[in-house]
């Protein structure tokens, strides 16, 4: 059987790599419809080695469709959900428009693939530091559940889109040159910068993109009651986010028994021999789909058992684009 797949949001960074990601992966497409606004109508993306136009993202634009991967904002996503339900696809959302919402699955493949069986309509992708987070972590939570994390998350400029990765690009060629950076994309310069902000601050001063770790996570792995205070930071790398995690779990787990079932985990490799400078690196785990885990060891901080590791992967892919194909792939078994 093939498959009629839109892609909403064709010509951006996600976009792009999903419609790289459908043909790697071979997956059964029979119509692949490239969907953008106005302004990129008429542009050509390449599909199995064919030419197809852009067309225009509108609710016409959906009829006959199976699978809708879309890659806008909430703005366009809340637009177009009603018409992608009512032309009978299945819309899977990257946005966060839709994540907490009660008939809404939010779906890891390697975490809770039965959740996407529950869909109305819409499946939610998570958040890309999420996802990463959570594929590293997840053997752990097999063994014991997760009550709390202390996580720092180091996200690459990808993370804001086409955009964000030509403002690095522009600003690290002008300073190289004596010229001044742009600054459009992000709040200050991030060429040889961090910035401690991803989102707006809420009451408590954490950012939408530091609260979503621990509502996606809760709503990811059932684990209504889990904790986490997390700090998201944007640095200057192209496309893989690095996090910094220390977890604490029901019963506390060895640092030999975390290594055995991460090395064995659905989504992850282990690079943890630091001793011999074996860890995971941002530029190791770009254009790959697999959640790179080490530094693994016992958090000398925590009262009860608590480990400490460190994960990179790719926010483009496995953070986005190959998320939402894999559970493209679930809907069709
Ligand atoms: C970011 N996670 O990194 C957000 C959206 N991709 O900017």
């Amino acid at each position: 059987k093939t498959y009629n797949v839109a892609i909403l949001g064709s010509t951006g960074a996600v976009g792009q790599e999903m419609i790289k990601v459908l043909e790697e992966r071979n997956f059964p497409v029979k119509e692949l419809r490239p969907l953008a606004s106005q302004r990129s109508v008429g542009k050509k993306i390449l599909f199995k080695g064919k030419e197809i136009d852009v067309q225009l993202a509108c609710p016409e634009a959906f009829m006959g469709m199976d699978i809708v991967l879309s890659a806008v904002d909430n703005q366009w996503a809340k637009e177009f959900a009603p018409a992608i339900i009512k032309a009978g696809a299945v819309m899977i959302d990257n946005s966060s428009a839709f994540r907490m919402a009660e008939d809404v699955p939010l779906v890891v493949p390697e975490i809770n693939p039965e959740d996407a069986a529950l869909h109305k309509g819409i499946i939610a992708n998570p958040n890309c530091s999420t996802i990463i987070a959570l594929t590293a972590v997840n053997a752990l939570n097999k063994i014991s559940p997760i009550k709390k994390m202390i996580v720092s998350t180091y996200q690459a400029v990808s993370g804001a889109g086409v955009a964000g990765i030509q403002e690095l690009n522009q600003q690290v060629m002008a300073l190289g040159h004596g010229k001044p950076a742009e600054v459009n994309t992000f709040p200050y310069q991030i060429a040889y910068n961090l910035i401690p902000q991803i989102g707006d601050f809420n009451e408590f001063g954490y950012t939408s993109e530091e609260m979503k770790m621990q509502n996606e996570g809760r709503k990811i792995m059932h684990l209504p009651d889990l904790r986490v205070n997390c700090t998201c930071v944007r640095v200057p790398i192209m496309r893989s986010h690095s996090i910094s995690i220390a977890l604490e779990c029901e019963a506390p787990i060895s640092v030999e028994q975390a290594k055995a079932v991460i090395a064995k985990a659905k989504g992850c490799v282990l690079k943890d021999d630091p001793t011999n400078r074996v860890y995971p690196m941002p530029l190791d785990t770009s254009d790959q789909d697999l959640v790179f885990v080490g530094r693994i060891r016992e958090d000398i901080a925590s009262d009860h058992g608590g480990l400490s590791l460190w994960c990179c992967g790719d926010q483009v892919r496995k953070g986005a684009a190959t998320n939402a194909v894999q559970i493209a792939e679930i809907l069709i078994k």
